[in-house]
């Protein structure tokens, strides 16, 4: 398995619509394996095809266990709400509140091209739709107030100066470190 470059904010691939997934080949597995292995080493709880530069319509996902890769994935059912912190490893350590709803289904194909539904709540919920929302072009920044995004926004143009390009490179071995002010960004 191999660890994937993270694109972050900026990059226009984290603007654009994915491509629905028709072939499920070794090339997709490998691709969802090494998704897994970026976003363990980067310390997340989802990562989507984009932040690793690839137009296909699938994100990975593991909170506390649950552990998914969502292939062409629907939402078919959204209730409630809550407001939680939230962060994206596109754009590390910029923070911001977001209502989402606290109970979804969500129907989508496994790597066989498997369909299957699962009912997820709380921040397993809150994880699809982050998730859900970077295959069609959508950032948690585009729910913050004009402020908050422009005060966001301000912020990550200052912290992307430690990045070459658009490109964030994981090292092998230890998880990056979680920042220990919002531990659990998305509770
Ligand atoms: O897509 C991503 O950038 C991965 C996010 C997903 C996420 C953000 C907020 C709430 C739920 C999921 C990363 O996992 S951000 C890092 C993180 C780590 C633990 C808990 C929440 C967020
Ligand atoms: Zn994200």
């Amino acid at each position: 398995m191999s660890l994937l470059p993270i694109h972050l904010l900026g990059d226009p691939i984290l603007r654009e619509e994915t491509i629905p997934v028709t072939e499920f080949t070794d090339e997709l597995r490998t691709l969802v394996d090494d998704m897994f292995e970026t976003m363990y080493a980067a310390s997340g709880i989802g990562l989507a095809a984009p932040q690793v530069g690839r137009r296909e319509r699938l994100a990975v996902v593991d909170v506390e266990g649950a552990k998914y890769a969502i292939i062409n994935p629907e939402i078919v059912l959204a209730e409630g709400k809550a407001r939680a912190e939230e962060a994206c490893l596109s754009f590390p350590d910029v923070y911001g509140t977001v209502e989402r709803a606290t109970r979804v289904i969500v129907q989508a194909q496994d790597v066989n091209g498997t369909p299957f539904e699962v009912e997820a709540t709380d921040l397993l919920a809150r994880c699809f739709q982050h998730e859900i929302d970077h295959l069609h072009g959508k950032l948690f920044i585009d729910y913050l107030s004009y402020l908050k995004r422009r005060a966001a926004l301000a912020e990550w143009e200052e912290l992307r100066k430690q990045y070459t390009g658009n490109i964030r490179h994981l090292k092998p071995g230890a998880p990056e470190l979680v920042d220990p002010e919002h531990p659990e960004a998305g509770m």
